[in-house]
């Protein structure tokens, strides 16, 4: 019997005591898994000029989702190519003003040409330089 209550007591104490909570600290905030992001916020707008601005000027290589918000009082669509040329790869239908829309794109590493394809807009500055590295 005492041998058993001295195991028991044995046992009992530092399970007794705070187990885990104190011997585990908050673990570290995770670390983004893509740096360089694979979301490409991009604002039409016509405050000085037709502009699509981006929301970064680098985004990893791969499928990026790219969302267009429409900032003017115009509709205004996204096209997006090659900056060397070719063929278009994707396009986003025509956005109303104030509206949003998203899209994921298949960029492999290079520079990407942004437009928006409706009459005279990339003329009148409506595009943008994206680099996927
Ligand atoms: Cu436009």
């Amino acid at each position: 019997l005492r041998r058993a209550r001295q195991v028991d007591d044995g046992g009992s104490a530092p399970a007794g005591g705070s187990p885990g909570t104190e011997t585990s600290p908050t673990p570290p905030t995770t670390p983004d898994p893509s740096p360089l992001g694979s979301f490409l916020g991009v604002t039409a707008s016509d405050s000085d000029g037709f502009r699509l601005t981006l929301s970064r000027p680098t985004v990893a290589a791969g499928m990026v989702t790219i969302e267009l918000r429409n900032d003017d009082s115009g509709p205004h669509d996204l096209v997006v190519r090659p900056e060397a040329g070719g063929a278009e790869v994707e396009r986003l239908d025509p956005v109303a003003p104030g509206a949003v829309d998203r899209k994921d794109f298949a960029l492999v590493e290079g520079r990407w040409y942004l437009f928006c394809s409706l009459d005279g807009h990339e003329a009148a500055g409506m595009h943008a330089t994206v680099r996927a590295e």
